[in-house]
């Protein structure tokens, strides 16, 4: 025995060890405290501090035996930019760990949040464009990557959306919905549902500087980017999975747990038995009589049976999430939020989350994924407004589920064109109806291309609608060319010229098959008209006439009216709308603006004769 192996028996080598550090940086002048999540083995620690002066442990807790340790730091206001050095002492040895602390770069231009003046453009970065082969597939994710097999990675990244900003600025869209950048686990993550590491980019997207170059790049264009946030759950191959950092880190266990299926059947509410819903069953959450046991599948069952529900009733897990999405806003600029299976997190989070982001991003807004028909459902996760449970959810605004039902129950499946003005006789149930998101399509339903009933008429038809109905409205990446598709996965095919060697490339009009280019210059034209003409953006709405298979609306501003005459029918209508009594009753004048009616006004009436399937739009004076 060597000197040097007896001194190493007398003292044996620490075993203390930090793996990882959550969040791995953090600001000066940005929030209070913060808390440490730090992951490794024989982190018991007896004592924990760092080596600048204004920051100070105010509490640890160990868990998991030793593989994780909270540290909660007080970030003194006189605490200088630099690298703090902490030092971790317990009963198996010592360590140290670094937590970079930065000043905060300026915040002009940033966390703008959106308006009615906006348009959503929603990616999913994987089938956009490949801006860089070589991430295509990562040597931690080998046999990830096949362009042939719709549920494998496809090679799109963060650096090809960013290659095409001039595309989508030319089509005329403000803001890039995209989902989730985190890294994900599975071979069938391409998605990116499927968290592993809350604060890493997926690398098959690329690199966290690349997501922060592209917000950057989309600031300088001056457009937009949501971020696509899910606390509600994580990936079923998060190494929390395995070893929780606490044990009621999640709700339930990954050998028991509930999972988010309501326990109640239609006929609960009075739906005929056998009437197929479309739409998760989020009646008994708004519901001020339904006991907790109806509740608690949807809110702590784990999504779909598979996805590890976060117990964000536990104040850490809740304080790890906010901070998550902090650091997310800090570290890119980020405008807002998507937010995912709004319904499925308890309310309280919602509340304490918005709070928390609002502290530091007063503008930033948030929009819920509120999958139903019904807008005393959709409304009612809404904030501004404490609901029979005394909570505010603080939440902006939701996606117009109801609408995005009406719209192909009416283009696809004819139904009574009145029922859009159902939908929006039921604004007044929102605090800002004008920040609805209304769509026609996303990443979860059928192409509307390929769904049955449609047509390049039909498709057109819901650009115009969505278009110049009230709010922000939302468009899916690829519907802007008549993108054909069916359901998950199929409608997330590629893009076609975000790939090197690919035939089409509807990315340039030269490149764009003769349809494409038809319906692409139909949504240019819609935008360019929406973009110059306010009253299209914010104006009041008013119904000027409804029936069958027309609808003809009124938007209203400051400075300009606008009629949108709408027209389900296979054939040519003529409408006569009687204008006493409405924003038009002194109208003088009127004049079309896109789309090809007619429209004359005769003393208190206005005569429309609408083509077969069409949307126009006129200016009144
Ligand atoms: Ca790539
Ligand atoms: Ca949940």
């Amino acid at each position: 025995m060597t000197r040097c192996a007896a001194a190493q028996r007398n003292a044996p080598a620490s075993t203390v060890k930090v793996a990882k550090v959550e969040p791995p940086n953090w600001w000066v002048g940005f929030t209070p405290e913060v808390m440490l999540l730090l992951s490794g083995q024989d982190l018991e620690a007896t004592n924990a501090s760092c080596n600048l002066p204004a920051l100070r442990v105010s509490r640890t807790q160990a868990t998991a035996g030793g593989n994780y340790l909270f540290v909660w730091l007080k970030i003194g206001t006189d605490t200088k930019p630099g690298t703090a050095v902490c030092r971790i002492t317990a009963p198996k040895g010592s360590t140290s760990f670094e937590l970079p602390l930065a000043a905060r770069a300026p915040t002009l231009g940033k966390f703008q949040g959106l308006s009615p003046d906006d348009v959503i453009y929603l990616i999913m970065p994987d089938r956009f464009a490949n801006g860089d082969p070589t991430n295509d597939e990562p040597a931690e994710a080998p046999g990830s990557h096949d362009r042939s097999k719709s549920r494998a990675y496809h090679g799109g990244d963060l650096r090809g959306i960013q290659n095409h900003l001039a595309y989508l600025k030319e089509l005329g869209v403000t803001t890039l919905w995209l989902t989730p950048v985190v890294k994900n686990g599975a071979a069938q993550d391409y998605h990116g549902y499927g968290a592993v590491d809350l604060y890493a980019v997926d690398p098959h997207q690329g690199s966290l500087k690349d997501y922060r170059d592209l917000v950057a790049a989309a600031h300088r264009e001056r457009m937009k980017i949501l971020f696509d946030v899910v606390p509600n759950h994580v990936g079923p191959l998060n190494p929390w999975v395995v070893n929780p950092p606490l044990p009621d880190w999640f709700h339930g266990t990954k050998q028991h747990h509930l999972d988010s299926f309501s326990p109640l059947k239609g006929t609960f509410y009075g739906k005929f038995a056998g009437e197929v819903a479309m739409n998760d069953p989020f009646e008994s959450l708004i519901d001020p009589y339904a006991p907790a046991w109806m509740k608690q599948n949807l809110t702590e069952g784990w999504f779909f049976g598979i996805l590890p529900d976060m117990n964000t009733e536990n104040p850490v897990v809740e304080e790890y999430l906010l901070q998550n999405s902090l650091w997310w806003a800090e570290i890119s600029g980020l405008d807002g939020y998507r937010v995912d299976t709004f319904p499925y997190v308890g309310r309280k989070f919602w509340a304490y989350w918005h709070a928390g982001l609002r502290r530091t991003y007063p503008n930033l807004t948030t929009i819920g994924e509120v999958f139903h028909p019904d807008p005393t459902v959709t409304s009612f996760f809404v904030g501004g407004v404490r609901r029979y449970d005394g909570i505010d959810s603080g939440l902006s605004t939701v996606f117009d589920f109801p609408m995005f039902f009406t719209l192909r129950d009416v283009l696809l499946r004819n139904a009574p064109v009145g029922r859009i003005a159902d939908v929006l006789r039921h604004d007044a149930l929102y605090q800002r109806p004008d920040l609805l998101v209304p769509f026609f399509a996303n990443h979860d339903v059928p192409r509307f291309a390929s769904a049955e009933g449609s047509t390049t008429a039909k498709l057109k038809l819901a650009f115009g609608l969505t278009l110049t109905l009230r709010g922000i409205p939302e468009i899916y990446y690829g519907d802007e060319i008549g993108m054909p598709g069916g359901g998950d996965p199929d409608n997330r095919r590629d893009f076609p010229g975000g790939w090197n060697g690919d035939a089409n490339d509807a990315f340039t009009q030269a490149g764009r098959t003769r349809e494409q280019q038809e319906i692409f210059s139909y949504v240019q034209g819609l935008l360019r008209v929406r973009n110059e003409h306010a009253a299209l953006r914010s104006g009041r709405l008013s119904h000027l006439a409804s029936n069958e298979s027309a609808y003809v609306f009124l938007r209203e501003s400051e400075d300009e009216r606008i009629v949108v005459a709408f027209n389900n029918a296979d054939k040519a209508k003529e409408i006569r709308v009687a204008i006493s009594g409405t924003p038009m009753q002194n109208a003088a004048a009127i004049s079309l603006i896109f789309g090809g009616a007619k429209a004359a006004l005769a003393g208190s009436d206005l005569g429309i004769s609408m083509p077969a399937q069409s949307l126009s739009i006129f200016s009144v004076n």
